[in-house]
């Protein structure tokens, strides 16, 4: 053979490798359902990529190596790390108790800042209505409603005010994100028959305690997927640029203030509370100075 012999066949293209979605945290390891979605089989697998559930990921010999890149990224700050919450969801459902645990909005502002930043739509549900609904409780949702957040009013326990909601939720990936104790995994049993989670019991002080520890996600009968995930307690925003943070509150991002550029922090004539009011703009003053 000599040396201007054309080569022989040019070598095979690597393997692709196989591709599937994360659908369980389970420690270090993460279950992963390879393609084809949604019946691919269930793999337990190492991970060698900084990856989240909902991830699209590539897995090689054995491990996950790599994912796809996100059409959506919720993320969380905490003091020293931001910490990727879920990935692909297009709906972040908050969750909230009518008494306990109790209610704060304070959360709902920064959760719903979260979502938005992430380019996914909000909606909140208001769980143990069966406890009863508070009429304050009940005029803050009328707010957020107001903003164009929709609001469902439920009972997991007696399986009320479900259909309007799982309308909400088939065209969407939701994650359902609030306080643990709230009720996200009692919800999601009842939305989803047939899941089994651990369901948290309340202390004396109203709190959640033994409840999810490892995020999953759920596809639901007739069309999209819940994401469980733990609750939350803290939920930092320091991966949010600070001048962009009016852009996640709707009633500023479309407020004409009489000033160009105004941070609307109490400025002279600053037309963001009659805007807001009082409550809405105390958290996006207060998110404003933990932003600096
Ligand atoms: N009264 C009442 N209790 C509920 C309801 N949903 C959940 N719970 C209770 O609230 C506690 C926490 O529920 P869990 O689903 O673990 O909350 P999670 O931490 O948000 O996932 C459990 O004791 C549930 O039985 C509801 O609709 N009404
Ligand atoms: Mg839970
Ligand atoms: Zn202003």
């Amino acid at each position: 053979m000599s040396r201007f012999d054309p080569p022989a066949a040019p070598a095979p293209t690597p393997e692709p490798g196989v591709w599937g979605e994360v659908v369980e945290m389970v420690g270090k390891r993460v279950r992963v359902r390879l393609d084809p979605q949604p019946e691919g089989e269930l793999h337990v697998l190492p991970v060698r990529a900084k990856i989240a559930i909902g991830d699209r990921v590539r897995v090689d010999e054995g491990a996950v190596v790599a994912f796809a890149p996100r059409t959506a990224e919720l993320m969380r700050s905490g003091l020293h790390k931001t910490q990727v919450v879920c990935a692909n969801a297009s709906m972040l459902a908050m969750v909230v108790a009518a008494r306990e645990p109790p209610f704060r909005a304070g959360l709902i502002d920064r959760v719903l800042v979260a979502a938005g930043a992430a380019g996914m739509k909000a909606s909140i549900i208001l769980n143990k209505c069966d406890q009863g609904m508070p009429s304050e409780v009940l005029e803050t949702l009328a707010r957020y409603e107001a903003l164009g957040y929709p609001i469902f009013l439920v009972s997991a326990l007696q399986e009320k005010g479900l259909e309007p909601l799982l309308e909400m939720l088939h065209p969407h990936t939701t994650v359902f994100v609030g306080h643990s104790g709230v009720g996200k995994t009692s919800l999601l049993q009842v939305l989803v028959p047939g899941v089994v989670r651990d369901i948290g019991v309340l202390d004396q002080w109203g709190r959640g305690r033994h409840t999810t520890i490892a995020a999953a996600r759920f596809d639901l009968p007739g069309g999209g997927q819940i994401i469980d995930v733990p609750g939350v307690r803290e939920f930092g925003l320091e991966h949010i640029d600070r001048e962009n943070l009016y852009l996640y509150f709707p009633e500023l991002s479309e407020l004409r203030c009489k000033y160009r550029d105004c941070l609307h922090m109490g400025e002279e004539g600053c037309g963001a509370e009659d805007a807001c009011g009082e409550d809405r703009l105390e958290s996006y003053q207060k998110l404003m100075e933990e932003l600096v």
